[in-house]
Formats: C-alpha cells, structure tokens, sequence
C-alpha cells in the first residue's frame, strides 16, 4: 500500500521532442524515435507536420532577440517535421540527455547529437526544457483529439 502511494505521488511529465527538417530529410526519424521508445518511454502523439512561421516563432519566441533567429526560424520551416509528445516520470530530463548537448560537436557520443550531427544550426532533434515548456509546446503542436491517453502493454515491467 504504501509503495504504491509513494508512486503514485511521483510526478509524470510531458515533453515535445520534434525531429528537425534535417532529420527528416537525413532518413533518421526511425533512428530518433527508437531512441524514446527503446528508453521506455510512453508516446502520446505523433504526426508528420509543416509548420507555419507563426507556429516556430511562438515556439522559439524566447529566442526572439538572438542573431540567428531569422536562420533558425528558416530552417524549422524549410521542410516537414515530425512532431512527438512523450510522457513519463522524468522524461524531460531523460529526453535532454538522450537529445545531448546543442552544439553536436560538443555532445557526448551515444547521445542523438553526439552520434549524428556537426553543427547547432542542424541539431536534428528538439526536446523541452522544463516541465511547464513540456506542456506548452504539447499545446502548441498538437490538438487534444491528437493526443491518446493508453496504458502501453509493457508498464508493468518499466516501472515497479
Ligand atoms: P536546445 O535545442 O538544445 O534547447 P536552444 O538554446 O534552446 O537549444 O536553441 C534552440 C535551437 O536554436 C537549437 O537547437 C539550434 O537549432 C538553434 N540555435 C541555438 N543556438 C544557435 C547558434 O548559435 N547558431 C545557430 N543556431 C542556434
Ligand atoms: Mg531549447
């Protein structure tokens, strides 16, 4: 009873994590999303998406003043992407390390950077911050009708 009380007060976190243009058109979208999966991680949504100046500017609205913002701005919008919610205790921390680094030079081998990119500015994969950016960005890519609340098949054996 107890045990099962202290896990339940745990607290489960949302993050988007988005393969970039370049991951797409790299043919790495299974790649990154097998990284998720194989982690343990729950899916709660997923689609391939163009996105609009207006939806990757409201994303990296707090990148608003930096110098390669138009660039950045650019190549969010330069081709399809593949947008993802993931959920689970810890995740946004977990997604940050898997994502590694921004700069890929600088990101640690094993990570999605660290093993298949060079540069900032084609950094392939993005993933949240924070919880709160977690759900705010969730809410900005994805309608609620495109978010499905499961109970995956393996949870019993991720977490005891
Ligand atoms: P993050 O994606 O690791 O969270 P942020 O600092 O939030 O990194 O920057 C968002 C994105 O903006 C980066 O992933 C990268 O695509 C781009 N970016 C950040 N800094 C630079 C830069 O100095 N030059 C070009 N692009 C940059
Ligand atoms: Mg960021």
């Amino acid at each position: 009873f107890l045990p099962h009380l202290i896990a339940s007060l745990e607290q489960v976190d949302q993050t988007y994590i988005m393969v970039k243009p370049d991951g797409v058109q790299r043919g790495l979208v299974g790649e990154i999303i097998t990284r998720f999966e194989k982690k343990g991680f729950k899916l709660t949504g997923l689609k391939l998406f163009k996105c609009s100046k207006d939806l990757a500017e409201e994303h990296y609205k707090d990148l608003k003043g930096k110098s390669f913002f138009p660039k950045l701005i650019d190549y969010i919008t330069s081709g399809p992407v593949v947008c993802m919610a993931w959920e689970g205790v810890g995740v946004v921390a977990s997604a940050r390390k898997l994502i590694g680094s921004t700069d890929p030079l600088q990101a640690e081998p094993g990570t999605i950077r660290g093993d298949l990119a060079v540069q900032t500015g084609r950094n392939i994969v993005h993933g949240s911050d924070s919880p709160d950016n977690g759900k705010r960005e969730i809410g900005l890519w994805f309608n609620e009708a495109e978010l499905v609340h499961w109970t995956p098949a393996q949870a019993a054996w991720l977490r005891e």
